[in-house]
Formats: C-alpha cells, structure tokens, sequence
C-alpha cells in the first residue's frame, strides 16, 4: 500500500472524499427512515462504497451504469447529485423521477445511469442492451453492470453474459458478493468455490478481488474498461465485501452475528484508507475531520432541498407510463 499510496494520492484524497459522501447519504437516509420519513423500502450499501466508488472512477461521464436495488453508492459514484437523489426517496417532484421511482428506481439516462432496479438481475441484461446499442453505433463508450451473488444465479443474467461474450461487446459485470442474498448465505446459493467460471464459461476473463480496497477495484475496472474500449470485449469482475446493514432497512438480522459484522468492519474500506493516508503524513486528522464535515453539510442541504419539495401533482401518475411516439 505505501507504494499506491505515494503514486496515487490525490486520487485516493478524492475517493476517500467520495466515499464519506455516499456513507453520509446513508446513513442519514437510515435515521430518515426510522422516523417515518421516507415511503417505501431502502436497501443501504453501507460498507461496500469503495465498489461503486473504484469502478466509476475508471469511467467516463459519457459512459453507462446498470444498478441494482441497493443503488445509492453507484448513483453517487456516477456523478448524481445528492439532492434530487434524497427527494426522489422523500417522494418528491425535484427528484430525479419526479418523485415515482424512490430509492429502487432511480435513473438518470442524461448522466448514462440507466437505473437502479427492483428487479434483480435486470441490470445486466440493460447493459447488454447499451453494450449492443454501443457496438452498432460504433464509438468506444463502455458500460458497467453492478449486481450482487443472489444475481449471479438469475437466468437472465447468464444469458445477458452470453451475448456480451459471443458480441464481443464493451460490457463490464461487476458482481458485489456481499456474502448474502436477503437472507441466504452465498455458499448456501452456489455449488461452487468462487465464481470466475461463470465468466469464463461464456468467454471473458474473470478475477475476483478485496472489494473493500478502493484502489484494488478502480485498477481491476480500469483495465477491462480499456480491454472493452478497445474490442476486446466483457470481463467479469467478482468483488469481496461486506453490507453492514440488513438487506432492507428494519431487518432483524438474525441469519449472522455480530462477531461477524465486527471482523468485516475492521477491514472498512474508509477507516483503512484514512489510517493509510494519515500514516503516511497526506492527511491529517484534522483533515478528514473537514472531509466529513463538508460531506455531512451536502446532505443537511439535500434533505432541506427535499422536505422543501412539493410532491407530485396527481396527473404525474398518468405522465411516463408510455413511451413518447418516435
Ligand atoms: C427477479 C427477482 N427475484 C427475487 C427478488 C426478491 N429479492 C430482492 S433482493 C434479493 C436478493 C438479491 O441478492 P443479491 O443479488 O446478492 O444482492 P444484494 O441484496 O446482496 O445486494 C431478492 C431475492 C426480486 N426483487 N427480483
């Protein structure tokens, strides 16, 4: 690490400041949500931001996200603004739905983040749509698809890598193995030690990786980003990490111990990168202290923003059920 560190710094100042920015968010929407104030379900990330974070610093602005139910780290990495996102969850018109997605539907196609989504699995196959859109419009955008391990062993997700792989097309699939889908153990959902093969079954080359490690994701991303820009097709990258909340707000998690939270949190992606930049004289204490503290204002201004909101008018109902005629 004291060589990444020394190479990498500002880069990893900036991450560092991004991921206090998403955990802020969450934890702010968990305590929202507690009082009552936010309608609907909300599935937190809160412990796998350097995933969301290290893949799309290896991206560009013109490129393409897929998300997932747990979207709100990927849609802060790929460059949605906290407010807009926190009245969409507040139901509100300045939301980026217009106060009709909350937090599972969240998209912003104008900033190539194609949604966050109820459905699990869908992502991929949205990306292998992009991918193809992309490949016959013939320029180099790439697109990145999150999903987590319960994903992994969805139909639609396999035959979404199918035709990345046999299209060669420019489609990174990020699996999150957050080590539970709801409530299922991982090992109690796949007959198989790692999940590289899944890749490697339809073509492309799989590595899996501490998604806890800002930088170990941002690298793994940026090489199968330049091999898809370049023709050479998908790539599976499988992350290691952890969320530390229940899979929805209110779970009472009773399927793991807290032995077992505490060991993931000591290799939390935000306190092992301050210690790392601290250690080696790049910060000091007083610095994250002001990271967090500008973090923490952003989003005392976004729930403003959005409990000064209005919501939608009724007649918003019948608006976006259809597509325009083209
Ligand atoms: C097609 C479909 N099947 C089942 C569900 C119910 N469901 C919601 S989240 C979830 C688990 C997903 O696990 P994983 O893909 O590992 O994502 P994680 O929740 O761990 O982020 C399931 C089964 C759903 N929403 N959609």
């Amino acid at each position: 690490m004291p060589d990444v560190v020394a190479e990498y710094t500002e880069q990893l100042i900036d991450q560092l400041r991004e991921m206090i920015l998403i955990r802020e968010f969450e934890t702010r929407v968990s305590s929202l949500f507690e009082d009552n104030e936010l309608p609907g379900f909300v599935h937190l990330c809160l412990g796998q931001e350097a995933v969301a974070t290290g893949a799309c610093w290896a991206i560009d602005d013109d490129d393409f996200i897929t998300s997932t139910h747990r979207g709100h780290g990927h849609s802060i990495a790929k460059g949605l603004e906290p407010d807009r996102m926190m009245a969409e969850l507040f139901g509100k018109e300045t939301g980026y739905c217009g106060g009709k997605s909350g937090s599972m539907h969240i998209a912003d196609v104008d900033q190539g983040m194609l949604g966050a989504n109820g459905i699990v699995g869908a992502g991929p196959s949205l990306a292998a749509g992009a991918g193809l859109s992309i490949d016959q419009s013939d320029d180099d955008r790439v697109c990145l698809s999150f999903f987590g391990e319960g994903a992994m062993a969805e139909g639609v997700v396999h035959e979404s890598m199918n035709l990345a792989g046999v299209r060669d097309l420019p489609v990174v699939f990020i699996c999150e193995n957050n080590q539970y889908g709801e409530m299922t153990p991982a090992e109690d959902q796949h007959n198989v030690d790692g999940f590289e093969a899944r890749g490697e079954a339809y073509g492309m080359p799989a590595e899996t990786i501490d998604g806890m490690s800002v930088h170990e994701v941002y690298e793994a991303t940026a090489e199968a980003v330049e091999r898809a820009r370049n023709g050479g097709g998908p790539s599976l990258i499988i992350c290691e990490t952890y969320r530390y909340h229940g899979h929805y707000e209110g779970d009472p998690m009773t399927y793991r111990t807290e032995e077992e939270v505490e060991q993931w949190r000591e290799r939390d992606p935000i306190t092992t990168l301050e210690k790392s930049l601290v250690e080696s004289n790049n910060l000091d204490e007083s610095d994250v202290e002001e990271i967090r503290a500008v973090a923490s204002e952003r989003i005392d201004e976004a729930v403003e923003f959005a409990r000064d909101s209005d919501y939608p008018d009724e007649q918003a109902a019948f608006e976006g059920v259809y597509t325009e005629e083209i």
